[in-house]
């Protein structure tokens, strides 16, 4: 398989799956201006949309769109428990999870990391965003992760979107101004998924480590 990804964006939540199950895979990094990936190759001719994640199957097939990527990774090792079987209640409780942050959260946060360009449409977007990541801290009073007692594809979506925000304790890629500094069950969320072997893996291939241990 190829995985298709550029640094600190929202590819890090699949890096860090393929990570969580030991795949071999081969990492491709892709230009985010120039839409060029590090082989040289055009990556329009992957996704014609020009946005990561991409991955590519052995057998040439290539699949978009990041929780349609995170749920084929986890079902290809049931056991791993990265995500409920399909056709039970708690799949569909894991789809409400992914279209949140996808649409909520992921997309929430466009116009703060565009803040020059989105104006005052930022006035509007942000309080929004500080909303649901209230919301989540609240889901995460009563449980370590956002489906329960155990990691799973979900968590590693909402920690690639939250480097992208500011907190003391956090590893920020981007300077969004959101601030998480009150957020306690997130921060402790936060630093449980941040000591996973899989997600340093994926942060030092992503050189995204040299901050990791404040
Ligand atoms: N709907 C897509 C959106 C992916 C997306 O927004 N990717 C961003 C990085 S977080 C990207 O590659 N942007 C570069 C571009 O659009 O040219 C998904 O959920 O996978």
């Amino acid at each position: 398989m190829k995985f298709y990804h550029i640094p600190a964006s929202c590819s890090l939540a699949p890096h860090i799956i393929l990570n969580e199950l030991n795949l071999d895979v081969t990492l491709v990094s892709v230009d985010y201006r120039r839409h060029v990936t590090g082989d040289g190759a055009n990556f329009h001719e992957v996704n014609p949309h020009g946005y990561v994640p991409a991955l590519e199957l052995d057998d040439g097939r290539i699949l978009r769109e990041g929780p349609a990527i995170l749920q084929y990774l986890a079902d290809l090792h049931p056991d791993s428990g990265l995500a409920p079987a399909n056709g039970t209640f708690k799949r569909y409780r894991l789809q409400e999870w992914l279209n949140f942050l996808s649409t909520e959260v992921h997309k929430g946060f466009i116009p703060l990391l565009y803040a020059v360009q989105a104006g005052k449409y930022v006035e509007l977007a942000k309080p929004k965003l500080e909303q649901r990541y209230a919301w989540i801290d609240q889901q995460l009073v009563s449980r370590p992760y956002l489906m329960g007692e155990a990691f799973g594809v979900a968590d590693a979506y909402l920690f690639a979107l939250t480097g992208w925000g500011q907190a003391p304790w956090l590893t920020s890629y981007y300077k969004a101004d959101i601030h998480f500094d009150q957020l306690e069950h997130l921060r402790d969320w936060y630093r449980r998924v941040r000591t996973r072997p899989a997600v340093q893996r994926a942060l030092r291939q992503e050189g995204l480590l040299q901050d990791l241990l404040r």
